[in-house]
């Protein structure tokens, strides 16, 4: 037990990927904190948004809590943790969409088709992941048909419904808002399918192109979900903030003039 309890403790200084799933823990915990404190500074019809925010950062964060643990302690790729942890906050990352265009017009069956996108890709992710055979066929069908999710929903936000409910709401903030958080699924996002090909048979990894090692899988899956998770929050939190400005603006105004 006592051994077990100190190597629990320990961070190799020169291991990037247990370094990374303790600062990701870090920030998501502070993140949550943040968003949660200030949706009180918030327009009424913002708060879920926040809420929403603070749910992401939060669930994540407990789970770098363990998966660090896990990583240390044994030194292997914490795949159930992962994906329990992501089933939980990409739902909640579609929902944030869903409510930014929803005073658009969005009806509940687009939040649905989101979320049955997100499920597609997170469970052929996972069957890539936990079921390998270490074999590149095994990897690149699951990768592939994983891919189809997250395609769907990449498309829904640069092209299809997402993107054009924002571009008839009325408020240049969502726009943009919607704009930015579809950046983060074309960039941010590609860092996953990216690091799931470090895995055994992956394309990039040692029994493909050699380019990552099966550890890279974890760094960049840690990298990519601070970026992400915080990143969504704090685009929501500004169009919030510049949203609810609007409606404050006349009477600071007069009170300063
Ligand atoms: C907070 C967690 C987020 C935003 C997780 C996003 C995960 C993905 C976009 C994962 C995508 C994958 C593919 C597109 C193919 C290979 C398997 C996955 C699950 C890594």
């Amino acid at each position: 037990m006592r051994t077990m309890l100190l190597d629990v403790m320990r961070i190799p200084v020169d291991d990037p990927v247990a370094f990374t799933f303790f600062t990701g823990y870090m920030a998501m915990f502070a993140a949550a904190i943040f968003f949660l404190f200030e949706r009180s500074t918030v327009a009424d019809k913002w708060k879920t948004s926040l809420l929403i925010s603070g749910l992401i950062t939060g669930i994540a964060s407990v789970h770098y809590y363990y998966m660090r643990d896990y990583y240390v302690t044994t030194h292997e790729t914490p795949i159930a943790l992962r994906y329990i942890d992501w089933t939980l906050t990409v739902p909640l990352m579609v929902v944030e969409f869903y409510l930014l265009v929803r005073a658009a017009g969005a009806k509940v069956s687009l939040l649905y088709k989101l979320i049955v996108a997100a499920v597609v890709m997170l469970v052929f992710g996972y069957i890539g992941e936990a079921f390998t055979d270490g074999t590149m066929g095994h990897s690149v069908l699951w990768g592939s048909l994983s891919t189809l999710g997250y395609v769907y929903i990449l498309y829904s936000a640069w092209f299809g419904e997402v993107a054009q409910l924002a571009a008839a709401s009325q408020s240049e903030a969502v726009r943009k808002g919607v704009r930015a958080l579809a950046w983060f699924v074309l960039v941010g996002w590609a860092i996953y399918p990216i690091g799931y090909m470090a895995m055994p048979g992956g394309w990039l990894g040692p029994d493909g192109a050699g380019l990552l090692r099966p550890h890279d899988l974890d760094l960049l899956y840690n990298i990519a979900d601070a970026i992400n998770k915080i990143g969504f929050g704090l685009v929501v939190y500004s169009i919030a903030r510049s949203e609810s400005a609007v409606k404050v603006a006349p009477a600071s105004a007069t009170s300063v003039v």
